[in-house]
């Protein structure tokens, strides 16, 4: 019984990964990027979102990604990524506390 199971999940996600862009939440929760490192894929997006009882905000220097200066407590920022790279990004209030972190973007399967 575990091991069906176990294999209509396998089945699932196999499934998802070739019809589905993903998304994946980042948290920031004491002055920290939680993961450091997303690996995604083009045409995912990742979310990020303020659990924090202060404010943040999620700078990429690369000018071609959407920052956000001010990200407010209990609120969500959602980057979509369309190109392969990788894209570190800070929170610019923090960054001297190495509130950091980076999205690599992988072609797509
Ligand atoms: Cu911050």
């Amino acid at each position: 019984m575990r091991t069906k199971r176990f294999l209509a999940t396998l089945v699932l996600i196999g499934i998802c990964q070739v019809s589905l862009a993903a998304e994946v939440t980042v948290t920031m929760a004491n002055w920290e990027f939680s993961p450091k490192v997303v690996n995604i894929e083009v045409g995912d997006t990742v979310i990020f979102e303020n659990n924090d009882d202060s404010i943040h905000s999620v700078i990429f220097p690369d000018e071609s990604i959407q920052s956000l200066e001010v990200l407010k407590m209990e609120k969500k920022f959602l980057v979509k990524f369309e190109k392969v790279g990788e894209f570190p990004f800070f929170c610019k209030q923090h960054k001297d506390f190495s509130m950091n972190g980076k999205v690599i973007v992988l072609p797509k399967k």
